[in-house]
């Protein structure tokens, strides 16, 4: 594959956008999750990397936010072709490292697409405001500046989409980018670097643009967010992982974007279409074998239709078909890793401790094809809101059924956990959608009516509330968090009155 994509072979996992650091001695494997295959090895980045590469993605800031930023934008408009040229063999990539479906490893290559296809209109658009001085012959605006070089740090399980959303922003913004990957998919993360690097190099763009550094988190991850030569750090990531960041960050009095974990929900009422409903929960809670963070893994279903929907969904859940996601008619590929269906296993057993039960799925698959031993059956369990599990996102496709005797229970159930990304109703009936998406309703950053919870466009603003960290990326005005704010009062009269009326010595 990445010969087809014209991909250098690097055994470095350090770029400054042209060159490939050296790096030490110690190697990253990357393994396949589909058959445990290893799929190659890179050297990781140290501490004088990361140190050579923040320094060039900082002199490369100062040329960079001096581009106009819809020049900014065609060199974004290109790399949206250069992926759109590579879009099979880019999301091949993703399959076979991360193990999610073609269509999704595509998928989220057009993710990317579309994000620089918003960003390049954006980079005509970053607006700010004017507003009315109170005094005479004033004039007050806002004006967005760029903000300086900033870290994106990402998740195993979108490699390519969230630097999109992230860093193509960023970049028609005038920042310049260092990622930091997941270190369970540096591949996917060298090959688009390439990439992009490629574009920027062909634009006789400086190095330090666009930047890729792995290794050990005391190396990169724990420098990066310390470092107060990066404004902003925008993370993915598990709670945990952004309750240190957000603290870290916080300390310097640094900016923070923060897309943690969700523990999706979707209530189901008696008037809502289940055939629609079913197809949705499948996708949502199957479908990226659990592995999104907007993945459903919570349904609270009204008690009249409670048995009739627990029926058809262990009917669908029957038919999907699991194993390699490269094969077609395949639903559902493997978890990232042996230790995510540890995690998995060890939830199932808690679920029995704390009384809830498994109504379909949940073993972990064993014999050929499923030797990797990464291989599980979705889960439909059987739980109740007050059990502490269901409070806890595991990152897998567990489903924990509940019930609720009216829209108001519903509701007051789905908000009742920690975490407040995504979130849907199925109903017909226009007072409980709208109930729903009211100020009391839905305390999630995304709220649907009649689609499910993950899958999201990249046109809205992509984030949540509580545990989630509250950060907003992608669509919408996410723009502003990668620019700096600055009011202009400007007086172009032959008087200095005071604001507020005050009189200072006149
Ligand atoms: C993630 O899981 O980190 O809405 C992002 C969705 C996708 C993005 C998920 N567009 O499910």
């Amino acid at each position: 594959i990445l010969k087809q994509l014209g991909i250098e072979k690097v055994n470095s996992c350090a770029f400054t956008g042209k060159k490939w650091l050296k790096c030490g001695d110690e190697l990253l494997e990357s393994h396949s999750p589909i058959d445990g295959r290893l799929l190659g090895t890179v050297r990781k980045g140290r501490a004088e990397d990361y140190e050579k590469v923040i320094e060039q993605a900082r002199e490369a800031f100062l040329f960079w936010r001096q581009v106009p930023a819809p020049k900014r934008g065609e060199v974004v408009r290109q790399i949206g072709e250069e992926l759109r040229r590579r879009k099979k063999e880019l999301g091949a990539l993703v399959t076979v490292e991360n193990g999610k479906l073609l269509a999704e490893g595509e998928g989220e290559v057009q993710e990317v697409i579309d994000v620089c296809d918003m960003a390049v209109g954006q980079s005509r658009m970053l607006y700010g405001l004017t507003m009315h001085s109170e005094r005479p012959g004033h004039r007050m605006y806002e004006q967005w500046h760029p903000l300086g070089p900033i870290g994106v740090i990402t998740a195993f399980n979108f490699p390519v989409a969230v630097l999109g959303w992230n860093a193509m922003i960023a970049l028609v913004a005038g920042d310049t980018v260092i990622w930091k990957p997941s270190h369970k998919v540096p591949l996917t993360a060298i090959a688009l670097s390439q990439l992009i690097g490629r574009v920027l190099e062909a634009n006789g763009l400086p190095e330090g643009i666009f930047s890729l550094l792995i290794g050990d988190r005391e190396d990169i991850g724990e420098r990066m967010i310390n470092d107060p030569r990066l404004p902003l750090i925008s993370a993915t990531g598990s709670v945990a992982m952004g309750r240190r960041i957000g603290q870290v960050v916080g300390r310097r009095l640094g900016r923070a974007i923060l897309e943690l974990g969700g523990n999706n929900g979707i209530i189901v009422m008696p008037s809502a279409d289940l055939e629609l409903a079913v197809r949705a929960i499948l996708f949502g809670a199957v479908g990226t074998a659990g592995q999104r963070c907007t993945s459903t893994r919570r349904l609270i279903v009204h008690e009249q239709i409670y048995d009739v929907l627990v029926e058809r969904l262990t009917a669908a859940y029957r038919q999907v078909r699991i194993g390699n996601p490269l094969e077609e008619g395949v639903l559902m590929g493997p978890l990232i890793d042996i230790e995510a269906v540890d995690k998995m296993q060890k939830a199932l057993k808690e679920l029995k401790k704390q009384g809830g039960r498994v109504i379909y799925g949940g073993e972990v698959l064993k014999g050929e094809p499923y030797d990797a031993g990464t291989y599980v059956t979705p889960c439909l369990a059987e739980a109740t809101g007050a059990m502490p599990l269901v409070s806890e996102e595991t990152f897998a496709p567990i489903l924990y059924l509940m019930k609720a005797a009216n829209l108001e229970e519903a509701i007051a159930l789905h908000n009742a956990v920690p975490q407040g990304l995504s979130s849907a109703i199925f109903t017909s009936d226009l007072r409980e959608s709208e109930a729903f998406l009211a100020h009391a309703g839905s305390d999630c950053g995304i709220a649907n009516v009649n689609i499910g919870t993950s899958g999201a466009e990249i046109g809205g603003a992509f984030g949540g509330e509580k545990n989630t960290g509250g950060g907003r990326e992608s669509g919408s005005d996410s723009w502003k968090a990668y620019m700096r704010r600055q009011t202009n009062t400007l007086n172009w009269s032959k008087e200095l009155p005071l604001a507020q009326g005050i009189s200072f010595g006149d």
